[in-house]
């Protein structure tokens, strides 16, 4: 054997064992965290409350792990309320107990009870974010869930200098299950917020606030990281800083292509990275970071902004000399109906698609589903009259059928194969009626309901058309899948049409994403490959359109492989 020969062999040895060494580095660690549910007395508006909380804190805490990193994160309910928390975001590959929704995957966190959630990160990194999964309580108990690269992996932009989450939510002085226990007896709209929140803080632009206002500091010439997470029960948000260019490059936790621009939309659900570069000397000015709505609906809402403020940290001759007030500016939002915003928005958002972060979009489908989502109505009961449309109750449906929850959970009913009398296997491929979906709506707005379930095998190949319709007004719905991310391949507006719209498919850099708006009055396509066994809700991040029944789930069964399989449940799985 020659030298060369020699050293080559050797260089393949090492290769080979790097082989070993890399995933064992990969696989990443465990971390532990405790979430106690408790009340807090927690004051804003100079209104006192007694909320719902993790650990006393509101927001709630942050959980971070890096990418291949295994949380173990045990919930123990101190509270009268039953509680469940779900991982946004987190794919739960063959994990489905973890996921959290109440009635869908697991029975809820009793009072007094404990469960421990259980999970790897796998493929993901960027913001996420962790909520309460039953009934309104999100509205309280939520956080960021900070995902970092591996260990040695860069960021694809240039490192920033901090990193902070900007976690945008909504403040109601009155109790929130009392709201949305009011509106489902009513049947009418549930009492909007009384305050838009940033990292929980109102701001100056409410009466009694100003003390409660987030400020975030920073030197001039740097790049901060803002992991935006938009935490509002109701609402979709307009997001921009006063003098400022923000630069997307991030969505849901999948890196996109960077583009700038003075103002993010954002809907409940989902979360982005964007990049915030400080002026590259101390200004002599501070400047108002803002949001407030996007609306498409007819009802009332909440019109107000919260406001933030951006601080550069004076020199220390500034601090010590100048104590005159500096000019503070303020930046102009989108009106609350810009639509045409919404679009451009949504078509800057392409996914990286670069050898290190491909775009498996799926060329192949095996399913098409075409679904629609949107209001409807419920009769009242005899000789009453509702609060809804016309006597009536508000409702909302996917395809015309209003989610009814079961009293146990479905994941549960699948694996003991005991699904009889809590699902039915037979959500339909398309509406059963068709009907002008975005052109004047029918006469009988009346919906129907049920439990169903769309049943695929695993690793099918998914394209669904999501279908805004216009009973009620038509209106933008934020569509959230759990257990996948998917890719949006195209949308529109007015009625889809199969034959025209598939062929201006993006399927070369869609952006890859968990929530999608559903365009007011349009549809939407995504694609998915259905690679990960279990039940897996799907619906409205508008909280009042999911309590109205805009939700379903999908049933993935289990592949022929050992590794295609779904866990067995873990032994505190909650029962009903
Ligand atoms: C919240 O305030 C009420 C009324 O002042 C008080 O009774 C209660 O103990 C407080 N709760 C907590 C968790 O501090
Ligand atoms: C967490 O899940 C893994 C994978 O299923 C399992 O091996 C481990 O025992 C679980 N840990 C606990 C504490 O339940
Ligand atoms: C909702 O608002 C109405 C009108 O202001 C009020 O009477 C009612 O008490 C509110 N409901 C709740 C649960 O706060
Ligand atoms: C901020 O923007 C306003 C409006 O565009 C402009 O008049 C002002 O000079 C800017 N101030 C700073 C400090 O950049
Ligand atoms: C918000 O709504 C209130 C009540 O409908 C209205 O008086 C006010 O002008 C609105 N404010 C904005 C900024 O649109
Ligand atoms: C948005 O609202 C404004 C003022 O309320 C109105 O004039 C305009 O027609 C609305 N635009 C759309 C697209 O609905
Ligand atoms: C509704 O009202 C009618 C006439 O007043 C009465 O006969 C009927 O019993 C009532 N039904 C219910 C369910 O109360
Ligand atoms: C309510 O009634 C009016 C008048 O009868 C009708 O025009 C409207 O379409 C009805 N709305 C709903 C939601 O049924
Ligand atoms: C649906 O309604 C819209 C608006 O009224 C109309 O422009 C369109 O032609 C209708 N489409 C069909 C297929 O009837
Ligand atoms: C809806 O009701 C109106 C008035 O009652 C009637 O003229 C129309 O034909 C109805 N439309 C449909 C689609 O049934
Ligand atoms: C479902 O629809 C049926 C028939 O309209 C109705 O009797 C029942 O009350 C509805 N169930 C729920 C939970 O809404
Ligand atoms: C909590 O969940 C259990 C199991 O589903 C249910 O029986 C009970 O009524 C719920 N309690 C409350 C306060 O909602
Ligand atoms: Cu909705």
């Amino acid at each position: 054997m020659g030298v060369s020969q020699l050293l080559f062999s050797i260089k393949l040895f090492v290769a080979f064992m790097g082989l070993f060494l890399i995933p064992q580095h990969a696989l990443g660690i465990t971390r532990h965290y405790e979430f106690n549910i408790k009340m807090q007395n927690v004051t804003r508006l100079c209104h006192t409350k007694s909320i719902v909380t993790v650990n006393g804190q509101f927001p709630g805490p942050r959980v971070v792990a890096r990418e291949g990193d295994r949380l173990q994160i045990k919930v123990t309910n101190h509270v009268s309320n039953n509680i469940t928390i779900h991982w946004h975001g987190i794919r739960q590959l063959r994990s489905g107990w973890a996921d959290g929704p109440a009635y869908v995957t697991q029975c809820p966190i009793q009072t007094g009870q404990s469960y421990l959630y259980n999970f790897t990160v796998v493929g993901q990194r960027g913001t996420l974010w962790w909520h309460a999964h039953i009934s309104w309580l999100r509205a309280t108990l939520y956080g960021p869930l900070i995902i970092l690269p591996k260990k040695g992996v860069p960021y694809p932009f240039a490192k920033p200098y901090k990193e902070v989450p900007i976690i945008l939510g909504e403040w109601f002085n009155a109790d929130t299950e009392a709201i949305i226990t009011q509106a489902l007896q009513t049947g009418g709209g549930p009492n909007v917020s009384d305050a838009y929140t940033i990292n929980g803080l109102p701001g100056p632009l409410y009466n009694c606030s100003a003390k409660d206002t987030f400020k975030l500091r920073v030197k001039p010439g740097k790049t901060y990281l803002l992991r935006m997470i938009n935490a509002a029960l109701n609402d979709e948000l307009f997001f921009s800083i006063a003098n400022h260019t923000l630069t997307v490059v991030d969505a849901d936790a999948i890196y996109v292509k960077p583009f700038e621009t003075d103002t993010i939309l954002i809907t409940p659900g989902q979360t982005s990275n964007i990049l915030l570069k400080t002026k590259p000397n101390y200004p002599t000015a501070t400047f108002l970071m803002t949001a407030r709505p996007y609306v498409t609906g007819q009802g009332t809402f909440d019109n107000s902004t919260v406001a933030g403020i951006l601080e550069y940290e004076s020199p220390v001759l500034h601090s010590v000399f100048s104590t005159k007030k500096l000019p503070l500016y303020k930046p102009i939002l989108p009106p609350l109906n810009d639509t045409s915003f919404a679009t451009n928005f949504s078509k800057k958002l392409r996914s990286l698609a670069s050898t290190q972060y491909p775009a498996n979009v799926p060329h192949r489908v095996d399913k098409h589903f075409f679904f629609t989502v949107g209001l409807g109505t419920t009769p009242c009961d005899q000789n009453k009259t509702c609060q809804g449309p016309n006597g009536t109750k508000f409702a909302a449906s996917v395809s015309n059928i209003s989610y009814v929850q079961p009293t146990t959970a479905l994941l549960q009913a699948h694996y003991t194969g005991q699904s009889g009398g809590v699902y039915d296997p037979d959500f339909p491929i398309s509406p059963f009626d068709w009907f002008n979906y975005t052109g004047n709506p029918p006469n009988n707005t009346v919906v129907g309901n049920g439990t169903k379930l769309m049943v695929l095998n695993f690793n099918t190949s998914v394209e669904l058309v999501m279908q805004d319709t216009s009973i009620l007004g038509a209106e933008s719905h934020p569509l959230h899948l759990h257990g996948f991310n998917f890719f949006v391949v195209g949308q529109g507006f007015g009625n889809y049409d199969p034959v025209k719209d598939p062929k201006k498919f993006n399927l070369v850099d869609p952006v890859e994403r968990n929530t999608v708006g559903v365009p007011s009055g349009g549809w939407v396509a995504i694609r998915f490959l259905a690679d990960n066994p279990g039940v897996w809700f799907m619906h409205c991040h508008l909280e009042v359109h999911t309590s109205w029944g805009l939700k379903m789930a999908w049933l993935v069964l289990d592949g022929k492989l050992p590794n295609q399989k779904l866990l067995p449940p873990p032994s505190d799985l909650p029962k009903c």
